[in-house]
C-alpha cells in the first residue's frame, strides 16, 4: 500500500475541517493521533499499524520502528526503544523525502567539493579516510518536524510523535577539515548539499531535497562527513554509504547519500530551503493562522527537549521505579532536567550526565517512589545552558516544526 509522497510544499486535499484527508494505513491521519495530542500518551499506532503495512521489507534491518509512510519510507522509533545512550542503527528513525539510490557501491562513491573554494576536489571514501583525521562522535539528529502530530489544528506532513530523534555514534571526517583543504574563498556564505536520492515524481533531474548551512556552522568541529554508524556501515535508509551529520540543527541539514557540497555566495535556495519548508514565522502566530511566506525564516538551532525512555509510556509500574531518558538542546548543553509526577504541581531534579561530546544527548535518571497506587504521568522538563526551558504548550506554526513541549509518560502504578 502506498500513501504517496508527503511533499511538504504540495497542497494536499483537505476535508471541510481543514484537516489532511490523505490516509495513512487505511485510517485518517487524525485517527492515528486522536487522543495523543491531549495526553501525550496512548499513541495507538504501534500496536494499531495494520500488519500488511509493515510486511514488506521497507523496514529491513530496523527493529520496532513505527512506519508512518512507506513511499517514501518514513518511520519513527517508540520512545521506550530509544533507551540506550547510543541509539543502535536498527533503531535510528528514517526520514526520506525521496527514494534512496537502489544500489550503492561504497568503493566507487565520491564526494565533490566545489563552488567558492580555492581548489575544487573529488574524494573517494577511502581518500577521505586516508587524508583526514577520522573521528567518532555521538551526535543527535532530530527532524525539525518531530512532534508535529500534536499540533492543533493539525498540519500536514509526516505525523511524527516523539521518535524522529536519535543519537548514534558516527564515524567520519570533519567537514571543516575537508573545507580547509579545498580552501574557502572570500564571499562564500553557505553550503549546498546534493545527494543521490531521487524525487518520488520520477522527474529527471528533480531533487527531493538539497539543503545547506552557513559556512560558520559547516566549520564547527562536530559536523561530520560520516561513512560509519555505530561501528558498522550506514543503514540503506540512513544515507549509505556517505552522509553529513550536522548535530543540533534540523535533521534536514544532515544530507544523506551525499555526492557534492558546493559553496555559494548566497543562502542556498535548493528544494526544501525556501518557501515554508524547514522555516517558521519570525513571530508567534495564533494556532491556524495563515502567514505570508515572506515572514518565514530558516530554522537554525533546535530547541531544548527531553524524552522519557523508561518506563514505557502506558505501562504498569512498581511503587518505586527508576525513571530515565535523554535531553538535548541544539548547539547548547542541558543544565537541568526536572520531573513531576503530579501534573506540574511540584518538581524534583533528575541526576543529569554531561554530554559524551558536544552534539550528543545527555542521559538523566531518578528513582521515584509513588505515594500510592493509581494513574500517574511522569513529566520531564529540560532547561538548557541559556536558561531556556521546555514549554507546556506548542508555539504553533503552519508547518508543524520545533515542538519541544514536555514529554508526558503515563504510568499505572500497582
Ligand atoms: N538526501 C537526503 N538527505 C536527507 C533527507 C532526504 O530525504 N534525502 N532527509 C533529511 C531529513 S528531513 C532528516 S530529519 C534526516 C533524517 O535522517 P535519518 O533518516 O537518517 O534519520 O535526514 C535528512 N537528510
Ligand atoms: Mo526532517
Amino acid at each position: 500500500m502506498t500513501n504517496g509522497p508527503a511533499d511538504e510544499e504540495d497542497d494536499l486535499p483537505k476535508d471541510s475541517h481543514g484537516q489532511v484527508s490523505e490516509s495513512a494505513g487505511g485510517m485518517s491521519r487524525r485517527g492515528f493521533v486522536a487522543g495523543a495530542g491531549l495526553l501525550g500518551l496512548t499513541i495507538p499506532f504501534h500496536s494499531g499499524m495494520p500488519a500488511a503495512l509493515a510486511s514488506d521489507d521497507a523496514l529491513a534491518g530496523k527493529d520496532g520502528l513505527t512506519l508512518l509512510n512507506d513511499w517514501p519510507v518514513n518511520a519513527e522509533t517508540p520512545a521506550h526503544l530509544l533507551d540506550d545512550a547510543i541509539t543502535p542503527t536498527a533503531r535510528h528513525f528514517i526520514r526520506n523525502n525521496g527514494l534512496p539510490p537502489e544500489e550503492v557501491d561504497a568503493a566507487a562513491w565520491t564526494l565533490t567539493v566545489d563552488g567558492l573554494v580555492e581548489s575544487p576536489a573529488t574524494f573517494s571514501i577511502s581518500e577521505l579516510r586516508a587524508q583526514f583525521e577520522v573521528v567518532t562522535l555521538a551526535l543527535v539528529i532530530e527532524c525539525g518536524g518531530n512532534g508535529r502530530a500534536f499540533f492543533d489544528p493539525p498540519v500536514r506532513g509526516e505525523q511524527w510523535t516523539m521518535g524522529a530523534v536519535a543519537c548514534s555514534e558516527w564515524t567520519g571526517v570533519r567537514l571543516a577539515d575537508v573545507l580547509q583543504r579545498t580552501g574557502v574563498r572570500p564571499g562564500a556564505v553557505y553550503t549546498a548539499h546534493y545527494s543521490a536520492d531521487t524525487h518520488p515524481s520520477g522527474e529527471e533531474g528533480r531533487l527531493p531535497i538539497s539543503r545547506g548551512v552557513p559556512i560558520a556552522k559547516a566549520m564547527t568541529d562536530n559536523v561530520l562527513v560520516a561513512f560509519a554508524m555505530n561501528g558498522g556501515p550506514l543503514h540503506r535508509h540512513n544515507g549509505a554509504p556517505l552522509r553529513l551529520v550536522v548535530p543540533g540543527w534540523p535533521g534536514s541539514c544532515s544530507q544523506k547519500w551525499l555526492r557534492r557540497i558546493q559553496l555559494r555566495d548566497i543562502v542556498h535556495d535548493g528544494p526544501k530551503m525556501t518557501g515554508k519548508s524547514y522555516r517558521v514565522p519570525r513571530y508567534s502566530v495564533a494556532p491556524g493562522d495563515k502567514v505570508p511566506t515572506e515572514d518565514f525564516e530558516i530554522i537554525e538551532r533546535m530547541p531544548v527537549k527531553s524524552l522519557v525512555t523508561s518506563p514505557e509510556n502506558g505501562a504498569g509500574a512498581a511503587r518505586e521505579v527508576e525513571v530515565r531518558g535523554h535531553a538535548w538542546s541544539g548547539d547548547r548543553t542541558v543544565s537541568a532536567v526536572d520531573l513531576s509526577i503530579d501534573f506540574g504541581k511540584s518538581w524534583m531534579a533528575a541526576e543529569l550526565d554531561g554530554p559524551v561530546n558536544p552534539g550528543a544527548w545527555q542521559n538523566w535518571r531518578r528513582s521515584i517512589a509513588f505515594p500510592e497506587a493509581g494513574y500517574y504521568e511522569v513529566w520531564a522538563r529540560a532547561t538548557d545552558s541559556a536558561g531556556e526551558m521546555q514549554p507546556f504548550a506548542i508555539d504553533w506554526n503552519p508547518k508543524g516544526y520545533l515542538n519541544n513541549t514536555m514529554h508526558r509518560a503515563a504510568l499505572r502504578v500497582a
